[in-house]
């Protein structure tokens, strides 16, 4: 058993000399999943086709991580590689209105419940900002408050107690942020009404401009809402007049066509989407009540803009991608297959006695190693971390490529089939004999 990664080693060692930490994202470096004390190499990708992704030194490895997430209907797949390559003809960026942006804000208008107004950006941390700005605006008030373990791009904002990157590399999340910006971000633990209304009542009833939640995170591994939390969230956000935006970059299209707002039936003033709604170019989100959003310039004060946001290729992408999601209703097959790997991975963990939950939501999966139910980062943190690492080389060896981090969720496309399930539960049954 063992890979050979020669190509991607000799790759790793020329970036790490001109892109810090030889990565463009942290996420994608291996350095929390080092085995020895030398940094592990992540395999470089050349392609990607369906639920497989291809590395230069040839290994191929059945995908959950999905480029973190857009990759619903597979890599590559081909409604999205015909739009890009029809709209690439006609230019790649005019910094002018085009039909085609309208087309896709009145298809994402049509299915995210809260959308009435949308406007376009290139990621999910142009999203978010601009949401908070929104709100800040429209409100008056300075304040924001999210939950520990959430992550919402890396803005000044959202960097206090976050997930993702800066929790799998245990970072402080402020160095870099003015304390003034971080001291007006109130954290608070996910799945925890008393918690927010505390933070209500610290920062000042009239202070909170806007409550920011993945509504369904998969930025501290994949942790599922209590029944009732979101509710209860509206709730707050109603009594004192504080904007809820659902920051739906992880499970908008994922838990259901119209996201977790649909899903568990609660409306949030704002939804921010990113990668998701790209098919794989660079395409984001933010949208919500006119009320709020058309306090945007050009109509209003606030000010938000981008030269490429509406990009002709990331909307064509975006716009093929969702359509097809749309014609196929992908979500009860997705869903069944879900199930089926996570009762798999559950029971082979159950039958090598290793302490470990798996769970599941639409096409997202996520595991921890622990015994107890992971309701909040907390309890993410204090899931066995060596032996993720252990089982996350194990895996790998055996083709199977998950994120990198316990602190990610894993997504499933309609490309992955019932049999590379069982192949894959069959490597973790391996696995966990191999860690236990
Ligand atoms: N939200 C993504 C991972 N959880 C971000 C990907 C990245 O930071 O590159």
């Amino acid at each position: 058993m063992g890979l050979q990664f020669d190509k991607s080693r000799q790759c790793w060692d020329r970036a790490r000399q001109v892109i810090p930490g030889g990565v463009n994202s942290p996420v994608r470096a291996f350095k929390n999943v080092s085995l020895s004390g030398e940094e592990a190499v992540p395999p470089f990708i050349s392609s990607a086709c369906g639920a497989e992704v291809t590395d230069i030194d040839g290994n191929i490895y059945l995908d959950y991580v999905g480029s973190w997430g857009p990759m619903i209907l597979g890599h590559s797949a081909e409604p999205i590689t015909q739009a890009i390559s029809a709209a690439l003809k006609n230019g790649t960026s005019f910094g002018a209105p085009t039909k085609a942006e309208v087309d896709f804000a009145e298809m994402l208008v049509e299915l995210v419940p809260a959308l009435e107004m949308v406007r376009l950006v290139n990621s999910g941390t142009e999203a978010t900002m601009s949401a908070l700005r929104l709100a800040r605006g429209v409100t008056g008030r300075d304040y924001v408050i999210k939950c520990d373990g959430c992550y919402h791009g890396h803005s000044d904002s959202f960097l206090v107690s976050a997930g993702s990157g800066v929790a799998t590399f245990g970072l402080p999340g402020t160095p870099g942020v003015p304390e003034a910006a971080a001291q007006l971000t109130l954290s608070v633990p996910f799945n925890d009404l008393s918690a927010v209304e505390q933070a209500v009542q610290n920062a000042g009833e009239d202070k909170v401009a806007a409550l920011i939640v993945e509504p369904v995170p998969g930025n501290m591994g994949l942790v599922l809402p209590k029944p009732g939390y979101l509710q209860g969230l509206r709730q707050i956000c109603d009594r004192f007049g504080i904007v809820l935006i659902f920051d739906e970059v992880m499970s908008g299209f994922r838990v259901s066509l119209g996201g977790a707002g649909q899903r568990f039936e609660v409306a949030p003033d704002m939804v921010t989407l990113g990668k998701v709604i790209g098919g794989g170019l660079p395409v984001g989100a933010f949208g919500g009540r006119k009320e709020l959003m058309s306090q945007l310039a050009p109509s209003g004060p606030v000010y938000q803009a981008g030269t490429l946001s509406g990009n002709p290729l990331g909307v064509a992408a975006g716009m093929a991608a969702l359509s097809e999601i749309k014609r196929l209703d992908p979500y009860p097959a997705l869903e069944e297959l879900a199930k089926r790997w996570c009762s798999g991975m559950q029971q082979a963990a159950d039958k090598h006695s290793v302490a470990f939950r798996a769970s599941c939501i639409g096409s997202m999966l996520g595991f921890f190693f622990t015994d107890k139910v992971v309701e909040n980062y907390a309890d993410a943190k204090s899931a066995d971390a060596k032996l993720f690492v252990n089982f996350f080389h194990e895996m790998l060896n055996r083709g199977i490529y998950l994120a990198p981090s316990p602190f990610e969720a894993g997504f499933l496309s309609t490309a992955h089939t019932n049999e590379q399930i069982d192949r894959t539960i069959a490597a973790a049954d391996e696995s966990f004999a191999a860690i236990a």
